[in-house]
């Protein structure tokens, strides 16, 4: 099923599909960086933010590295693209776009729930930022099919309220959809099948997961989080006070589009 690629948008939906700007060697190049990041190997020197897997783990478990783009040159290359951040700048109506955070979701053929990330907002784990101006472009760098377990949006899911008990990290989906059924009856779910190179974005508040993947080849994301001159830091205590000063550091974060 091909998606018809304007049917969504960003304000109304909370998401919407962009049409390939990637060259093939583009992302290419971008997968065998981020298979050597997941590899632990780091062609620029500099380890990642996070690692969620290790090799030796589960091969048929979610592989999570956070900010890859730091580790190797064609990712920096793929995520800094001229191109790409005009277009995100004109879908979101901004004057600037700045990627302050970054994660590569590899899934190779799951086995049980192990492939699974569990329904979420990504607001909730980022309590330093405004909800308005935050967004996270996801560059597909293989083919997403139905079966290879494509992220799956709730229509309209930003402007709900919070819903208790949803988490990426719980891989119980069955569980997390009793919750959302018992709140919100008449969902609308869209699956972001989409072909290597193509985008699609999502803001901070809208609900997504995605289940396992069926297909033998791995399903594979550069999931780019990024702010617009609307977003404002939030002041927090705690371990997060500082967390985004990184921001001013910009070969951590750096700055794809300004007006
Ligand atoms: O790639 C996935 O399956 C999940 C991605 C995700 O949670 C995100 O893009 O924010």
């Amino acid at each position: 099923m091909t998606i018809k690629k304007n049917k969504y948008n960003l304000i109304n939906d909370g998401f919407c599909f962009l049409p390939k700007i990637f060259s093939d060697e583009e992302t290419l190049n971008a997968r065998i960086g981020l298979w050597d990041v997941i590899n632990c190997k780091y062609e620029t020197g500099s380890k990642p933010e996070n690692r969620f897997w290790e090799p030796g783990d589960n091969p048929n478990s979610i592989i999570k590295i956070d900010k890859p783009h730091i580790c190797n040159k064609s990712v920096w290359d793929l995520v800094t693209n001229k191109t790409f951040g005009r277009i995100l700048a004109k879908e979101t109506d901004a004057k600037s776009i700045q990627i302050w955070h970054s994660q590569v979701v590899w899934k190779p053929h799951s086995k049980g729930e192990k492939g699974n990330a569990g329904w979420h907002r990504d607001s909730q784990y980022w309590p330093f930022w405004t909800n308005e101006g935050l967004f996270t472009a996801w560059i597909a760098l293989s083919n997403v099919s139905s079966k290879s377990g494509p992220v799956r949006f709730i229509c309209g899911s930003n402007h709900w309220d919070n819903v208790e008990g949803m988490d990426f990290f719980n891989q119980n989906i069955d569980s997390q959809n009793k919750t959302l059924n018992r709140i919100h009856k008449n969902k609308k779910i869209a699956s972001a099948l989409l072909k290597t190179g193509e985008i699609s974005i999502h803001s901070s508040q809208t609900y997504h997961s995605s289940i396992g993947n069926k297909e033998k080849d791995p399903r594979i994301g550069m999931v780019v989080h990024f702010c617009t001159d609307k977003a404002k830091r939030i002041k927090t205590k705690g371990e997060n006070a500082t967390y985004l000063d990184q921001i001013k550091n910009l070969s951590i974060a750096p700055m794809i589009y300004e007006s």
